[in-house]
């Protein structure tokens, strides 16, 4: 069986963009694949985090992934920090790493264009312990959000660098980005995705937003004045974002489909259905997660995922640690 990995940051409430774009596609992956699924709790503190607010954020990942559809019979769940492999390699790919390469990367980028000041070392050098986490595991595919397939892209380059120099190390790993759900945009700005960094906001549904919440960011989505439901991105952003999340939630139906299924209604009609949908994936996210926070299934996980993935990693940490010659060999 092939494998997958991928992960999540627990940077704050995960979101139907986090949903949509990484968690559901790891559930439908998890029969087919050997799935490797980590909360990326190195990676979360490159930007500043209060503690409590981390730990409960934490918490709520591992529990959201369990709400989700991750079921720990099939899929290996763990902490990056309960394996401290990650940490080593992610040293070793800093080194193997051009600062010219992180110089393009975007996500660091952006935010320097915005003038944020203070930028942590750590946020730089990101994308080397990105490719530490999936090189550990050699997986044939790493399902992410458009915005991290750079980050995957710089990982191939980093992981075919190193077998040429030391011999084959690591499978080349290739991003998986769904056709669809890969970028969900904010309901509030259709230009900018929906994101869990931007803290509490109308234009970001959270999956644990009481049900209410939900449908009226929904209602109040920015759309446009040209009154029919076309998948238009570039001329009607907030009506062909709203089709997107429809399409996902309801077994990837078709835009055209959706187009006939509202010809001749209007915008209300539509974003009811959507509303509908959401509430609706809401709601069962949110019984699961009640009875997940009731039980110690979170712990069992972690600590079943984490042995599983030390013994993976450790191996994968010596090979490489030989193969440059930093170990001594009798
Ligand atoms: P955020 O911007 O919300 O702080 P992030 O994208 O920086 O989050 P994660 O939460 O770790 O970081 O992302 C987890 C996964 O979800 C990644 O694969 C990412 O590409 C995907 N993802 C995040 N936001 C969206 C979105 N709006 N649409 C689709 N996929 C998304
Ligand atoms: N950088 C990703 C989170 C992440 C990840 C990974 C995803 C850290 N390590 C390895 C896939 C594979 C993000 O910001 N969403």
């Amino acid at each position: 069986m092939k494998r997958m990995l991928s992960g999540i940051k627990p940077t704050g409430e995960l979101h139907l963009g986090s949903y949509i774009g990484a968690l559901k596609q790891f559930v439908k992956y998890q029969d087919d694949y050997e799935m490797f699924a980590f909360i990326a709790n190195l990676h979360c503190i490159t930007v500043p985090q209060e503690p409590e607010v981390l730990q409960k954020n934490l918490h709520d990942c591992v529990a959201l992934y369990l709400a989700c559809g991750l079921d720990p019979k099939k899929a290996t769940i763990f902490l990056q920090t309960d394996v401290p492999a990650h940490a080593t390699l992610g040293y070793i790919m800093c080194c193997h790493t051009y600062m010219g390469e992180l110089n393009r990367m975007t996500q660091f980028k952006d935010k320097q264009a915005k003038g944020e000041k203070n930028l942590s070392g750590g946020l730089y050098t990101y994308p080397a312990l990105m490719a530490a986490d999936i090189l550990l595991y050699d997986p044939s595919y790493v399902p992410v959000g458009e915005d991290q397939k750079q980050h995957v892209e710089l990982t191939r380059d980093i992981a075919q660098r190193m077998n040429n120099r030391y011999g084959d190390l690591f499978t080349v790993p290739e991003p998986l980005v769904g056709k669809v759900g890969a970028r969900i945009m904010s309901l509030t700005d259709p230009t900018k995705k929906m994101s869990k960094s931007d803290g509490i906001n109308k234009g970001c549904i959270y999956l644990l937003d009481d049900l209410k919440a939900a449908r009226k960011k929904v209602m109040g989505a920015v759309t446009d004045n040209l009154a029919h439901v076309h998948y238009d991105p570039e001329n009607q952003p907030g009506i062909s974002n709203l089709m997107q999340i429809y399409s996902s939630l309801n077994n990837d139906r078709p835009f055209d489909e959706i187009e006939k299924e509202f010809e001749g209604k209007g915008y209300g009609d539509f974003k009811c259905a959507v509303a509908d949908s959401v509430c609706e994936l809401l709601e069962s996210i949110q019984t699961k997660y009640n009875e997940i926070c009731n039980s110690d299934i979170i712990e069992k996980t972690l600590q079943q995922g984490a042995e599983k993935a030390n013994v993976i990693a450790n191996e994968k940490v010596k090979k490489v640690q030989k193969a440059i010659g930093m170990e001594i060999v009798k």
